[in-house]
């Protein structure tokens, strides 16, 4: 190997070394709220996808709430994902505050009555400020959606979206041979 290969090679690493910037935020209102919103962030980065993860609450931190929404888009976010448990605001005050596309998350926490509470509070929106709301808990989907809405101008990551779901049906058929 010679000095120039050397320099082949450091330029490769550093190349590959390059962080990717987070096209999805992905944000909680508490960390209690982790263990669920983990599987967002597992969904999307199993696809490929930069992920920045955050705890901003639209009751606790209402400033870093509205800054976060605010800037989001000059910070090369695409996609912003918002689970909350309770009362649910930070979805509905995210989506307003930015033109980005925002998936709400409904959590069963501690403080929820049944769920119904969170699940609500980031449906029901009024006309004019939609959020994508999922499943009670159900942040994988969140994140797969997101990474769909990316996929609908990026080619390699809709290859990988229709990959995933050619595993699921496989998943199925093995499930009926499980069956026979
Ligand atoms: P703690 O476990 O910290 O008491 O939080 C959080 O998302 C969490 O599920 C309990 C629950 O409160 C929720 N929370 C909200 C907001 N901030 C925190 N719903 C908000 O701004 O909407």
């Amino acid at each position: 190997m010679n000095a120039n290969d050397n320099k082949k090679d450091s330029k490769k690493s550093a190349k590959t070394s390059v962080k990717k910037a987070p096209q999805v935020g992905v944000i909680m209102g508490s960390d209690s709220d982790l263990p669920i919103m983990r599987e967002a962030v597992e969904a999307l980065r199993g696809f490929g996808v930069a992920v920045e993860l955050a705890v901003v609450s639209a009751h606790r931190t209402p400033e870093r709430m509205v800054e976060y929404a605010k800037s989001a888009r000059a910070r090369g976010l695409k996609v912003i994902i918002a689970g909350a448990g309770g009362a649910a605001h930070r979805p509905g005050l995210g989506a307003s505050l930015t033109s980005l596309p925002v998936i709400g998350v409904p959590i069963k926490s501690s403080n929820s009555i049944d769920g119904w509470d969170s699940v609500l509070s980031i449906l029901q929106m009024p006309a004019g400020i939609p959020v994508a709301t999922v499943a009670l808990n159900g942040a994988r989907n969140a994140g797969i959606l997101a990474a769909a809405i990316l996929g609908s101008s990026d080619a390699k990551l809709a290859r990988r979206l229709d990959d995933y779901k050619e595993e699921l049906k496989e998943k199925v058929r093995l499930m009926n041979e499980g069956l026979a």
